[in-house]
């Protein structure tokens, strides 16, 4: 192997070679794409050697490893992660610069991999790198997703689903082992045989798909190290193939070979309501069926003695998506190995663990029983016994309280008989967590409580956290060097020491500098918008941000609903232009494809933004800005241009939030509820420096309690009034009422997430933060107070939270 370019001129030499070699093509009649490839090769030859060494290295000391499960993983671009991860981005900017080549100009070609919808999918992207970072053994489990998630468009202001199709150019990160590949079965039936006395089931697919895997490098930061993302395409079996030979059909055995090729095609767009389809539930098992077999089978030393499973491996489960391995281990241990029910069961429970992302009861995951039993017959059967053995034990316990029985089976019987996969993940688990302490709380006393009282000890909570070197080094490099001409190094790795920077908030020279920062970065901000779009922030505005997954839950209306009563007030003279606090407001949202409630809002923020945006009355000082397709390419170069970060689900709805932890480390200040990981950052950043509003989530309840009736809000608030009957009278839809009715009907009459009962406190809450914005000098003060102190926020410190509470996984030194 070639020796690792540690020079400029060796990672030139070794540049144009990776041009030559694995392009075809000399520097003069390279493409950029050419250019692009041959550079993030150079990169990965480089991590190469110490990858092999890494595998060595964890299999020689057999110790225990995280098999993390997550059918997402959203990465964001790999170039300049792996050039940071291993000190070369100097070298190759010179590099790079020597062959003529501006490396800025590289960087852009590369498509990020959008293998995941939102916060759950970049949480599992955050948590490999915090592994790897911290050295502890990890694979991640997914799949390679042909189509990642959809790019956004805007027709007409409407959201319009474009395929992304992120391989068409190569991917240069990815290494196939077809040598590797898995067979999973479907279908067919079971059957019971007598082996040697005993009676045993087997199961008797009716097709085969292979999976093959693709490995990942997952670079540790400056400390040599390399883990293994695997994530597993489907590819029709030689069986297929067969057919394809025999048939003399041809079109009928490619249909075939097309029907096995999709399972791993295309990722669901859907989160947090997801759809009982049948393709989802195969590309579910398919991942996680060729994981577990990928583990036990070439990971594991041959003939391992499998009761000795859980000192070797914990699976995590990233949401009840992965849950059909816990009867798939069972059916291996039981079927295939030959173990006794008994043993295998605890085996089994000590190998899961189980996270839960959610709150929203229309978010748990059921499989029909009959979808099941057609696609999983074992996996139904053992499912069953799993439930009757667990029953027995809450009789045992309780008595025959059947009302009891009934709420914690693992079969629910109605609208149809089906499995709920959170409880058979709360049974099966070794722990049970949340994603936030209010949330980890909820789930205790609200959605599993019969479970939290029947295994003590089993429910915890780990809070999320985000890595520091995507989302802070590489997002926003002028603050790292800013905070490293403060502090040195090492606070990368140890984020807490962002503490240190408290003394510099007093300091006049430092909240200046900081003040730079956070304007040069609006600057870049919009220079990107400009050739993106060809739109711009404007100077000397507060920058307003609201990105995130489209749901009303998360209550995107709010926001509007505070952009459109500003705007009423200019109009009808209310408040003269001048005495507007001039603002930006950027949103970034994808809404479902099949979620016609969100894709109206998008509709109505991109009417209402041409409407202020071109109303001369406004006099420029309010401008709406929805830059299509938010993803996490966008985000780094968002967040650190925000002032203000909107956190405004309804309090008891967002799990924990990710962003909002990635806006306070770039030093936005954030206006939210008391909800998910909000209540922490309030915690730590302190009142004075956070605009809370908003019921909280017990007086959520006692308005539901005593009967919410949203058009009473209405009614009763004038302003509330003007900016609804605003949007109603067709002034953001050329007049014509029936756009936007039925938003206007949803909030006066089907309000489920109380945006009217908490708009008047937010209004409130933004004329402090008006007030606050005034004082550029205090403002900034809380800023870096901000930042200051939420290095609790780090994924590493989530990972050391797991790793003492859940995985007892030490790193491998
Ligand atoms: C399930 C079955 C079928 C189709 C789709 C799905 C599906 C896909 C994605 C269901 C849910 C998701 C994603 C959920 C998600 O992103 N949840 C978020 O997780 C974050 C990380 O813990 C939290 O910060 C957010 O609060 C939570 O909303």
């Amino acid at each position: 192997m070639t020796s690792p370019p540690r020079t400029v001129d060796g990672f030139v030499r070794q540049f144009l070679e990776n041009l030559n070699l694995v392009r075809g093509v000399p520097l003069s009649a390279s493409s950029d794409n050419d250019r692009y490839q041959a550079l993030a090769h150079t990169v990965r030859d480089y991590l190469m050697a110490r990858w092999l060494e890494d595998l060595r290295r964890q299999r020689e000391a057999q110790g225990k490893g995280v098999c993390y499960l997550s059918a997402e993983y959203l990465l964001g671009r790999q170039l300049d992660n792996n050039l940071l991860a291993t000190g070369l981005t100097e070298i190759a900017t010179e590099a790079m610069a020597s062959c003529g080549i501006d490396i800025d100009e590289l960087r852009g070609h590369e498509v990020e991999p959008g293998l995941g919808n939102g916060g759950l999918g970049r949480l599992a992207a955050c948590f490999i790198d915090s592994l790897a970072t911290m050295g502890v053994p990890n694979i991640g489990y997914g799949i390679r997703y042909e189509y990642g998630i959809f790019r956004q468009t805007f027709v007409d202001g409407q959201q319009v689903e474009q395929p992304d199709a992120w391989l068409a150019l190569g991917s240069p990160w990815e290494f196939p082992h077809p040598e590797a590949a898995q067979t999973v079965s479907f279908g067919g039936h079971t059957e019971t045989y007598d082996d040697a006395g005993v009676t045993r089931t087997r199961w008797v697919p009716g097709w085969n798909v292979q999976a093959l895997p693709y490995n990942y490098m997952v670079p540790g930061y400056h400390n040599g190290r390399v883990n293994t993302l695997r994530l597993w395409s489907a590819r029709a079996t030689d069986a297929f193939d067969l057919r394809i030979f025999n048939s003399g059909d041809y079109a009928e055995a490619v249909r075939a070979q097309t029907f096995a090729e999709n399972i791993s095609k295309v990722l669901y767009p859907e989160d947090s309501t997801p759809q009982g389809k049948e393709l989802r539930l195969q590309q579910q098992y398919f991942f996680v069926a060729a994981s577990i077999k990928d583990f036990l089978d070439t990971v594991l030393p041959k003939d391992f003695d499998l009761t000795r499973l859980p000192e070797r491996v914990i699976f995590q489960l990233n949401d009840t998506h992965p849950v059909i391995g816990v009867p798939e281990l069972m059916r291996v241990l039981v079927d295939e190995r030959g173990l006794e029910w008994d043993a295998a069961w605890d085996i089994t429970r000590e190998c899961f663990a189980y996270t839960c992302h959610t709150l929203l009861p229309e978010a748990l995951e059921e499989w029909p029983v009959d979808l099941l039993g057609r696609l999983l017959p074992r996996h139904l059967e053992i499912i069953y016994r799993i439930n009757d053995d667990f029953l027995d034990e809450v009789r045992a316990r309780y008595g025959d309280d059947e009302m009891r029985i009934r709420n914690m089976s693992i079969i629910a019987e109605h609208p149809e008989r089906s499995v709920r996969m959170a409880y058979l993940a709360t049974v099966a688990g070794a722990k049970v967590n949340g994603v936030a302490e209010l949330h980890s709380q909820l789930l205790r006393e609200k959605v599993l409580p019969a479970f939290n009282e029947f295994f003590p000890g089993k429910f915890t909570n780990v809070t999320n956290g985000v890595t520091p070197r995507r989302f802070v080094r590489l997002a926003n490099p002028e603050l790292s060097e800013l905070i490293t001409s403060a502090l040195g190094t090492g606070w990368l790795t140890d984020l807490e020491r962002l503490r240190e920077l408290e003394v510099y908030a007093e300091d006049p020279d430092f909240r200046t500098a900081f003040g730079e920062i956070k304007a040069d970065n609006k600057r870049r901000l919009s220079a990107v918008l400009a050739a993106r779009d060809g739109v711009e922030v404007s100077d000397g505005h507060m920058l307003d941000v609201m990105v995130k997954r489209l749901h009303e839950y998360k209550r995107q209306m709010l926001k509007l609903l505070h952009i459109v009563t500003q705007y009423e007030a200019i109009i009808s003279g209310k408040v003269a232009a001048a005495d507007v606090q001039p603002r930006t407001f950027i949103f970034g949202a994808k809404a479902a494809p099949g979620y016609a409630m969100a894709k109206r809002i998008i509709h109505l923020i991109n009417a209402v933004g041409q409407v202020v945006n071109n109303d001369p009355r406004v006099e420029g000082r309010l401008k709406v800005i929805f830059p299509p397709n938010y993803n996490v390419t966008l985000a780094e170069r968002v967040i650190p241009a925000a002032d203000l970060s909107e956190q405004i689900s309804l309090a008891g709805k967002e799990a924990s939030g990710t962003g909002n932890m990635k806006f306070a480390l770039n030093g936005a200040l954030t206006i939210g509820t008391d909800d998910g990981a909000n209540v922490e950052i309030r915690e730590l950043v302190g009142d004075d420096n956070f605009f809370l509003f908003g019921m909280s989530e017990p007086e959520v309840e006692a308005l539901w309690a005593r009967g919410y009736k949203p058009a009473e809000f209405y009614q009763r608030d004038p302003q509330l009034r003007s900016a609804i009957d605003l949007i109603a009278s067709g002034a953001f839809s050329g007049g014509d009422r029936s756009v936007f009715e039925p938003v206007v009907s949803n909030l006066l009459y089907d309000d489920r997430f109380m945006v009217l009962a908490d708009y008047a406190t937010y209004i409130g809450a933004q004329a402090k933060v008006d007030a606050a914005y005034a004082d550029q000098d205090a403002w900034t003060r809380s800023a870096i107070l901000n930042v200051a102190r939420c290095g609790f926020f780090s994924s590493d410190r989530s990972m050391r939270d797991y790793i003492d509470r859940i995985w007892h996984t030490p790193p491998v030194l």
